[in-house]
Formats: C-alpha cells, sequence, structure tokens
C-alpha cells in the first residue's frame, strides 16, 4: 500500500490508489472480531443468570459495574424524579427525533391480510403480528446513547409489542441510568428498565429472573460481551430468543468527487471516528486532485484536535483510508463489495447514483445530509448491519418487531386442484401418511374410487 504517514502526531488517513489491488484489500479488511476467544467469559456468565436469577445478576452489577443495587430492576412508571433535571431543550429534541423516528416506521408498518387465490378453491393468506415480548440493550460504556434507546423503542412501539423491556448498565457514580434513557422508556411504554449491563443483562432478559420477564427477541448494540451473550442464547433452545442481527464495530463511508466540500466530508469521516477506536472510516475519492487530499486531510487533523473525544479519533483514523479512484462506478463497486453500515454520497447530482448501491445499512445522500441527522432525528433506524452484513441483512425496521403467519383453506374444489399434486410428490417422498391425508378426503368427496 502507499502509505503516506507523518510521524508528527498528524492525525493522517493512509492514501491509497484503486490500482494497488492490494492496498485496497487491506484497507477495505474489517478488524477480526473476537466473539468466538471471549465465549469462555460470557458462558459462565449467562450460565449463572440462568440459573440463580436476580442473586447472580446483583452480584455481576456489582462486579463489573461497581453498584451495589437492591432490585436490579426499575418498573414503569418511572418515578419523575429520574428525568427531572432534563431541560425543556433536551425534551423537546428528543420529543422531535422521536416524532419522526415514529412516523418512518408507521408508514412501514404492516397491516393487512395479503390474500391470494392460488388455484379456484385454494385461499393462501399471511397476516402479521407482533412480537409479544423484547428486550432492547442500551449501551453505557463511553457515551450514553438515548437514541438507541429510542430507535429501538419507538418502532417496538410502532409495532405493539405487549411487553417492552429495555437493559442498561447503572452509572457507577449514583447506580442509576440517565435521565435522557428513561425519558425515552417512559415515552415509547417500556414496562421496565433492567440495570444491568453485558452479558449478565442479555441473559437476564433471555431467560428470565424473579423480577425480569423472560423476552421473545433481544435487540440492540453492545461490546463484543453482549455481542457473544446474544448469540449464546440465540442458540440456546432453551432460551427460545432471537436476536436482531451480528454486530460489529460502527463504519462509515464516504463517497466524495472534486466539488466535495473538505470541511463536510471530514466531519462526517469524524463523527464515525469518535464511536470507537475500533470504528472504520473509509473515504473514496472519486477524481480527485492532490488539492483537494490535501484539503480534507488538513480539515481532518485540524477538526479532529477540537474534540473531546480525539484520543478515539487517533486510533480509529490510524487504521482508517483514503482511497483514490477515476470513475463513479469504481468508487460505487467498490462501496458495494465493502457494504457498509453507513454510505454518505458527497457527490454532484448524488441522487442520480443511488440506484448503483446494491450494499448499505443507510444511505446519506447529498452534501447537507450528514449521517448525525440519521443517527439522530430524521426519522431512518440507526440500528443498521455492520461488519458487511449489510450484504444480507436490512437495520431495524419496523417489520424487525413482527412476525408473519400464513394460514390457507382448501375447499373441495380446491382439493380437487391441487390433491393429485400432493399424492404425487408425497409418494416419491415415500410419505404415505401425507399422500393417505388427500387420498382418504377425496375418496369421501368422489373426486377418486375407492380402489385408488
Ligand atoms: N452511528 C451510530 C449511532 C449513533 N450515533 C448513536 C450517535 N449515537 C450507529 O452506527
Ligand atoms: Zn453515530
Amino acid at each position: 500500500a502507499t502509505v503516506e504517514t507523518v510521524d508528527d502526531g498528524f492525525i493522517n488517513l493512509n492514501v491509497v490508489s484503486d490500482q494497488d489491488k492490494k492496498g485496497v484489500l487491506e484497507a477495505l479488511s474489517r478488524p477480526i472480531q473476537k466473539t468466538a476467544d471471549i465465549m469462555h467469559l460470557v458462558n459462565p456468565i449467562v450460565e449463572r443468570v440462568r440459573n440463580e436469577g436476580d442473586k447472580a445478576l446483583l452480584e455481576f452489577t456489582q462486579k463489573f459495574d461497581g453498584v451495589q443495587l437492591d432490585s436490579p430492576v426499575l418498573q414503569a412508571p418511572f418515578p419523575e424524579e429520574y428525568f427531572e433535571g432534563l431541560t425543556d431543550e433536551m425534551k423537546e429534541a428528543l420529543d422531535l427525533s422521536m416524532e419522526n423516528v415514529r412516523k418512518f416506521h408507521e408508514a412501514q408498518l404492516q397491516k393487512e391480510t395479503l390474500e391470494v387465490v392460488t388455484q379456484p378453491g385454494v385461499v393462501c393468506s399471511r397476516f402479521p403480528r407482533p412480537i409479544e415480548k423484547v428486550g432492547l440493550y442500551i449501551p453505557g460504556g463511553t457515551a450514553v446513547l438515548p437514541s438507541t434507546a429510542l430507535m429501538l423503542g419507538v418502532p417496538a412501539r410502532v409495532a405493539e409489542c405487549k411487553e417492552i423491556v429495555f437493559a442498561s448498565p447503572p452509572r457507577k457514580s449514583d447506580g442509576k441510568v440517565s435521565p435522557e434513557v428513561v425519558y425515552v422508556a417512559q415515552k415509547v411504554g417500556a414496562s421496565k428498565i433492567v440495570l444491568a449491563g453485558g452479558a449478565q443483562a442479555v441473559a437476564a432478559m433471555a431467560y428470565g429472573t424473579e423480577s425480569i420477564p423472560k423476552v421473545d427477541k433481544i435487540l440492540g448494540p453492545g461490546n463484543q460481551f453482549v455481542t457473544a451473550a446474544k448469540m449464546y442464547v440465540q442458540n440456546d433452545t432453551q432460551a427460545l430468543c432471537s436476536i436482531d442481527m451480528p454486530a460489529g464495530p460502527s463504519e462509515v463511508l464516504v463517497i466524495a468527487d472534486e466539488r466535495a466540500d473538505a470541511d463536510f466530508v471530514a466531519s462526517d469521516l469524524l463523527s464515525q471516528a469518535e464511536h470507537g477506536v475500533d470504528s472504520q472510516v473509509i473515504l473514496v475519492g472519486v477524481a480527485l486532485s492532490e488539492k483537494k487530499v490535501a484539503e480534507i486531510q488538513e480539515a481532518v487533523h485540524r477538526q479532529a484536535l477540537e474534540l473531546p473525544r480525539v484520543d478515539i479519533v487517533r486510533k480509529c483514523i490510524a487504521h482508517s483510508s483514503i482511497i483514490l479512484c477515476d470513475s463513479y462506478e469504481t468508487a460505487f463497486d467498490m462501496s458495494n463489495d465493502y457494504a457498509p453500515e453507513h454510505l454518505i454520497l458527497q457527490i454532484e447530482n448524488a441522487q442520480d447514483y443511488v440506484k448503483l448501491v446494491f450494499n448499505a445499512g443507510s444511505v446519506f445522500v447529498g452534501a447537507y445530509t450528514p449521517e448525525s441527522c440519521g443517527d439522530y432525528s430524521s426519522g431512518t433506524n440507526h440500528t443498521l448491519p455492520t461488519y458487511g452484513y449489510a450484504r444480507q441483512y436490512s437495520g431495524v425496521n419496523t417489520s424487525t418487531f413482527q412476525k408473519f403467519i400464513t394460514s390457507q383453506v382448501v375447499n373441495p374444489q380446491g382439493l380437487e386442484n391441487i390433491g393429485r399434486a400432493v399424492m404425487s410428490v408425497a409418494q416419491v417422498e415415500g410419505l404415505d401418511a401425507h399422500r393417505n391425508a388427500v387420498k382418504i378426503r377425496m375418496q369421501k368427496l368422489g373426486l377418486l374410487p375407492e380402489s385408488f
């Protein structure tokens, strides 16, 4: 790879040309996930919570979060004192964000029964039902994330899930969760907030404890312990619990051309970089001049130094890159290969290029559409497939909280139309009881001779 690193503390993205195939491959490779390695740490935690319930949960919270609680759960209605400190401005910001997310997810809600007559007398239907109980994990850690609470809570509410349980690690300072998270929980009608994090919180929701209901599906981002625990319970038939999607570190790919504003591009790269040291940010430049590349590098450095999380950014940028290419088509090919969680288009006539996007979690179109808008307030969901899973997964949406049940009615005419086909296929499978179930009926209807 053509790596241009300056060793003077300059916060510098590596630059590679698309001609350098090996360099591009390196630039687009993701950090190896260690989920399997930490299973041996997670298994005993999950098993203890499953077997010992609240007692084990409280112990782990004491051990990992440094908080001694009397009860691991906060019950709705949540005491107002928990969000008393919120300013009107904060409440209005959360309200506006929740309202936009509600509007967009309400429009996605599938309520209708789908009905198709496949043959005269054969009616096939499909109807939606909410997943009854959902557990929504809101990470603690280096940042409070009320936005994640609303991105998961609002669609769960829209889908009419019967019970919404939040889980979030309590703060060391006062053993509480942030007032913003409680405010959102109250607004979306959550029944409980589990005051726990990590694998122990996932286990508590998957198996249930004395004070926490067992849920049917667990959603939400988290660190590698949370991810490993979600994988564990998903594979345990005793838990009978599904998850939203596999999770990895957050990432963005920006496609920019010569017309892009260097400051805008830098600000988008940095807003993803500040998420974590393992975040990945990639700029694919289409026919960029050397001057523009230098401007972007300078803007990244200058803006980064102003950020409180500059140390995280520095580490993230160290394994992030600018890839230079000559055409929009090449840029989109690379992006589709990488399948970024977020794809930002800072190119002329950006909307015209959306048709070239095949793999991405969410697309941000045009110079005035920073990812932050989608992270918080525009209405789209920010829980998106990472780690290249945008190839096969959708981000969280309203149907994530629903399942679809099929149904059918076959009448005698229908049996006449499909009965013989059923019998033939059953015969070749050697499943005579299947064949008989049709044969007996057709004979009683006089559609087949008794001797058949
Ligand atoms: N960009 C994150 C979501 C988020 N951003 C939460 C700020 N808060 C998802 O990849
Ligand atoms: Zn973000």
